[in-house]
């Protein structure tokens, strides 16, 4: 008679306990999806800065000349520092009229061993000519970049070093890809081909660093430090990865940066993400801006001009940035 007691309490007991967990699990699924796999670290725009400042006083890091081997040494050396894999792929790539550009792409690897995996990426090199400039006589006058460039990558770099302290549930791989900014000047008389631009990343999608390497998507970020930047919904990411742009402009807007991730479609953008998308089949977003303030649109008054320097990065346009992509990387698991 005790026995079946027992059983019957234990039974019952088993039950009342599965049913409970079922509960849970029921109440906890809506919660499960919006909650963080863990909360994100804190952005820090003052730091992130420095990275672009740090860049920027290297001068111009045009491909071939030795202020560009100096400052992808400090990249190289900034992400180990910061305990990622550091991988080098140099290669001697083609540029529109034949000259042969000797290029680094800087590959810093956290969580290595985890096959789930998101990729991030920025241009490092800067643009030989501020062919953009109302002043021609500036046009062959390389540009400092803060911007275009510098930006990108100093963001990269702060979230490198919060990911050295704190790392994400899932892999995270930075990319700084050489030679984007070496495509065809406005003052060439030749052909324009849309292939003379991201050089280093063209390389990497036909050559990635690993075999077989895959990621869930892509996220570039290409001019992330302008004062008052908005960025609307690229075309090609649009096209590509529409998840993906849909999961970052939810985000920044419910971190409260919807001020600058307008959700509207913008233009259509031959930028790093289109290649990784066409050749290494990652699905990839831009974050980039487009400047509807002045007639042209565009990127801003600055691209492409010898006044692409640090006057114009906003900390706060970092930071919109930064911590919305810090958020989508730690949620993901
Ligand atoms: C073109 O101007 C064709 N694409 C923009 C890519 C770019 C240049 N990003 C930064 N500099
Ligand atoms: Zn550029």
């Amino acid at each position: 008679m005790k026995k079946y007691y027992f059983i019957i309490a234990s039974a019952t007991l088993l039950f009342a306990c599965a049913s409970c967990r079922m509960n849970n699990n029921k109440s906890t699924a809506k919660q499960a999806e919006e909650a963080p796999a863990i909360k994100a670290p804190d952005f820090n725009s003052d730091s992130a800065y420095q990275y672009v400042k740090a860049q920027v006083d290297f001068g111009p890091r045009v491909p071939n000349t030795k202020q560009h081997i100096a400052c992808g040494e400090y990249l190289a050396k900034k992400l180990a520092s910061f305990g990622a894999n550091v991988t080098n792929q140099y290669a001697d790539l083609v540029a529109y009229d034949g000259t042969i550009l000797k290029a680094r792409n800087i590959i810093g690897s956290f969580n290595p061993e985890t096959k789930k995996r998101v990729l991030l990426f920025a241009h490092w090199d800067t643009r030989p000519w501020a062919d953009n400039d109302k002043d021609e006589s500036k046009h062959h006058t390389p540009i400092l970049g803060a911007n275009d460039g510098a930006s990108g990558v100093g963001v990269l770099l702060e979230m490198a070093r919060l990911m050295g302290k704190k790392a994400p549930l899932i892999g995270v791989d930075i990319i700084f890809f050489d030679a984007e900014d070496y495509g065809t000047p406005e003052f060439y008389k030749g052909e324009h081909k849309e292939e003379s631009w991201c050089l280093g990343t063209q390389y990497w999608a036909h050559n990635p660093h690993l075999d077989r390497y895959n990621a869930r998507f892509g996220i570039l970020l290409d001019m992330v430090g302008g004062k008052g930047a908005t960025f609307y919904r690229e075309i090609y990411s649009n096209q590509f990865a529409k998840s993906v742009v849909k999961k970052v402009w939810s985000k920044a807007e419910a971190l409260g940066y919807g001020s600058y991730f307008i959700n509207e479609d913008g233009g259509e953008i031959t930028d790093d993400h289109l290649f990784v998308n066409r050749i290494a089949q990652i699905p990839s977003i831009d974050i980039i801006p487009t400047d509807r303030s002045s007639n042209e649109g565009g990127f801003g008054y600055f691209w492409h001009t010898v006044s692409d320097n640090m006057d114009v990065i906003d900390r706060s346009t970092l930071k919109a940035v930064g911590q919305t992509v810090l958020e989508v990387v730690y949620n993901e698991k």
